[in-house]
């Protein structure tokens, strides 16, 4: 792959607005017959990763970068084992579909079992790397969109029919350990998509995503997934001039409610998830954040058949910080899933980075223990290398150093909580609202005419320090 030929650069400078998304369709690896170097190479003979141990915990002092210094899979925190407060999953799209393209530049990352073709056995060698990958992390739970674990046909049957024969695969090496945190149809990267997919004004390109979801869910289903995403990628508006928005709207409700039934029908349990976004591909996203989507939820009586799969990366987009669309999630019960990444405060877009802030980490995991944890959701690494980092240790290093940091951070929520501090301090704010008055309001109880009447007897209201200073003095010191 040293040597690449003139037209296959040509390829992916052409492939790479899609590549800018970091989920990889099937036009972005070479096609089969493009040259003698892209052909199919069978089934793969041995490890994928010979140079890389089964990764265990080794404590904060290890300076192995092939350690866990703070996850620690089967210690408790909280009455509860920090595997069951973390449920990590691997994104099969980032780490193993992800090349390394940017808007301004071509694929960087050739992994040695990559032979540069879409065909079926490269899907296949690539999906036993996968596991192979999953089992040395230690991890049990991988996350799939249908497009990036089977190649594309040139009819949905086709396609369906190849997506059959890789999920056959997968759970062949699932085992009875591993299986899905969650799938999702691909439904951005195909041209067909251009407008949307639930939300596109062309009624045939909603009835072919329906059929993707339908089969994604069902395929989902089959592998013991907990959980189903929509990410609407397209859906949403370039501008407002072409746009029949409330229409759209009202489309992607009809989506949705038709997912709810056909889960219903096949007997999936699993909780559907809306990861909200608010821009990137498109100028305005629908599912723009968590309020936004709660909105959308009540709106068509949704409410109690969705939750939320908050990416930090696009709160920050949203401009909001991630702990707060945990918290907007948290306090309308809809925080069901976390996609663990983090954008970069300059570049400002969707850089998918992995969690190394041991801060945000931390409020993070307040929020997650908050929230009782996050089950039947968890944390999926929707996180890829920088297009820098080019060796195959990397992906390792890369999920070792996102599982620490959030296991740090759950260490540090814990030690707030186990203190209690901080919670006095909040508790101590509200106070005079747990007085008889207080309580009254709070019951709506206390009518305006009441309340005046309590205002003119009691005067001026004496108005406390909020104690800012002091709140984030207790935050450090449990860093
Ligand atoms: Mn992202």
């Amino acid at each position: 792959m040293i040597k690449m030929r003139s037209g296959k650069i040509l390829l992916l400078l052409l492939c790479l607005n899609v590549v800018a998304y970091g989920v990889i369709g099937a036009s972005q690896t070479c096609p089969a017959d493009l040259s003698s170097d892209c052909n199919d190479s069978g089934e793969w003979e041995g490890e994928f990763f010979p140079d890389i141990p089964k990764i265990k915990y080794e404590g904060p002092s290890s300076k192995n970068p092939l350690s866990f210094k703070w996850y620690n899979a089967e210690e408790e925190i909280l009455g509860k084992k920090m595997k069951d407060w973390m449920r990590f999953s691997v994104a099969f799209w980032h780490t193993f579909r992800g090349t390394g393209g940017d808007p301004f530049g071509a694929a960087t990352k050739f992994w040695p079992w990559e032979d540069g073709t879409n065909s079926l056995a490269m899907a296949k060698r690539r999906m036993r790397a996968n596991f192979e990958f999953i089992n040395k992390l230690g991890v049990d739970k991988w996350c799939f969109h249908d497009r990036d674990i089977a190649p594309e046909g040139n009819t949905l049957e086709e396609s369906n029919a190849n997506l059959d024969e890789m999920v056959a695969l997968a759970k062949e090496l699932q085992g009875s350990k591993i299986h899905p945190l969650w799938g999702t149809a691909q439904l951005f990267v195909h041209p067909r998509f251009m407008h949307g997919a639930a939300t596109s004004p062309e009624v045939a390109v909603f009835a072919y995503a329906a059929a993707q979801v339908k089969k994604a869910m069902e395929v989902t289903h089959y592998l013991g997934g907990e959980n189903y995403v929509f990410w609407g990628g397209r859906e949403g508006y370039q501008t407002l001039l072409n746009t029949d928005m409330g229409r759209e709207l009202d489309h992607l409700a009809r989506f949705l409610q038709a997912a709810v039934a056909h889960k219903k029908k096949i007997g999936f349990n699993g909780t559907l998830l809306i990861e909200p976004k608010p821009q990137e591909p498109t100028k305005h996203q629908y599912d723009w954040d968590a309020a936004t989507s709660a909105n959308f939820l009540r709106k068509y009586d949704l409410l109690d058949e969705f939750k939320l799969n908050i990416e930090c990366n696009h709160a920050t987009l949203s401009g909001h910080s991630c702990h707060h669309e945990l918290e907007t999630a948290r306090i309308n019960g809809l925080l069901g899933n976390i996609d663990a990444n983090t954008g970069d405060p300059q570049i400002g877009w969707d850089t998918d980075q992995f969690l190394t802030d041991i801060g945000e980490a931390t409020l993070v995991m307040l929020s997650v223990i908050r929230n009782g944890g996050l089950a039947p959701g968890g944390f999926n690494f929707d996180a890829k290398l920088r297009r820098e980092s080019t060796d195959v240790e990397d992906l390792f290093i890369a999920h070792i150093s996102g599982m620490d940091t959030l296991a740090r951070g759950l260490r540090n929520a814990a030690k707030l909580i186990e203190d209690g501090s901080l919670g006095e301090l909040v508790r101590k704010r509200y106070q005079s609202f747990d007085s008889e008055i207080g309580q009254q309001i709070e019951a709506g109880k206390a009518d305006f005419d009441f309340l005046e009447k309590k205002a003119m007897e009691w005067g001026e209201p004496k108005v406390p320090s909020a104690k800012q200073e002091l709140a984030e003095m207790f935050f450090q010191s449990a860093l």
